[in-house]
């Protein structure tokens, strides 16, 4: 029997098969996953067969490949690595202009994560409902900006559900996997897509900061209209360690584009003769927020720090 892993307490599965059942399951055996070192082999978002003994348990006895997976390193240095979630359709990425300010760092940082890992992301403008006109006309620009770039941007409210209804079609079907600082209404937002989530807000992030909620348990929430959203506790972008120096300029698309114009082909974009990215920098065709983000991104590089990533 085929089935999709929907939830993962650590040591059961839910498993909903093809026909819809949801079916408690354990795991098989040992899976040896190529090349990861994992502390949980199968996660949320893994396509699976399913097995029954005589006794009426289930078990996962394989996996299929995965279309991606987003991995977390443990923080004790080890090799060992946790996977949050596999087969992701796309992150949705819920920002504040205000109550909390979202800083273009921390988008940005996200984007370059999502890339390395090429899971598309829609950026969510949150609580547009109690900005004031300037914050929101700030909010406007964001969304040009990034939209420029070539993501798509969405100004909601999910308080009062304004807005909500234009991400709807984007999440349908679609595996979505839910991120962003907290306090900027994540919840909330579940709330109103899913009725029945009862997803507690406010004062259950106390928790999540305090760390009691450090634990790894991952869930996919149904939506009515068909489709899941992800929400990883604790997940606030994705682990950027893997990428490399060279690498990063593919991260940002349009100083990618630029960069094809450098002198160097090894251009890093800080201080070379010939920079096709200075120069766009310069001429306000890359935005210097963004050449900011990518300055230090590069710095963190440099200092061998960014393991903090999550
Ligand atoms: N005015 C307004 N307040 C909102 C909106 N969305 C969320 N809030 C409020 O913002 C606070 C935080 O919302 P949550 O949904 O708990 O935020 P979260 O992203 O789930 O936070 P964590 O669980 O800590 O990551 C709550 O008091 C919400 O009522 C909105 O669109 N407008
Ligand atoms: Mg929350
Ligand atoms: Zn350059």
């Amino acid at each position: 029997m085929r089935g999709l892993v929907i939830k993962n307490t650590g040591s059961w599965y839910t498993v909903k098969t093809d026909d819809g059942q949801l079916i408690e399951s354990k795991i098989k055996g040992n899976f040896r996953l190529k090349g990861i070192r994992s502390t949980n082999p199968v996660a949320v978002g893994d396509y699976v067969q399913l097995i029954t003994n005589q006794e009426g348990t289930a078990f996962i006895s394989s996996i299929e490949d995965r279309q991606n997976y987003i991995i977390r390193k443990s923080p004790n240095l080890s090799k060992q690595s946790h996977i949050l979630a596999a087969n992701v359709d796309q992150a949705l990425l819920v920002v504040t202009v205000n109550y909390p300010q979202t800083s273009t760092t921390f988008i940005d940082r996200f984007l370059a994560g999502a890339e390395a890992y090429r899971v598309p992301v829609i950026i969510i403008f949150n609580k547009s409902d109690i900005l004031s006109e300037e914050e929101l006309h700030y909010e406007k620009m964001m969304c040009t900006l990034y939209e420029t770039i070539g993501y798509k941007c969405i100004e909601l409210s999910a308080a009062t559900g304004e807005g909500v209804e234009l991400l709807r079609p984007l999440i349908k079907d679609k595996k979505s996997l839910l991120s962003g600082n907290s306090g900027v209404g994540k919840s909330t937002l579940i709330n109103q897509l899913i009725p029945d989530a009862e997803q507690r807000t406010a004062e259950i992030s106390e928790a999540h900061n305090s760390g009691m909620h450090t634990t790894t348990f991952s869930e996919m929430l149904e939506l009515p209209e068909g489709g899941y959203l992800i929400d990883t506790p604790g997940i606030k972008g994705f682990g950027t360690f893997d990428i490399e120096k060279e690498e990063l300029t593919s991260y940002f698309k349009e100083i990618f584009k630029f960069s094809q114009d450098c002198k160097f082909s090894d251009c890093t974009h800080t201080h070379e003769p010939g920079c096709a990215v200075i120069k766009a920098v310069e001429e306000h065709y890359i935005a210097a927020s963004r050449y900011q983000s990518y300055l230090s991104m590069l710095e963190d590089k440099d200092e061998n720090k960014y393991r903090e990533a999550f």
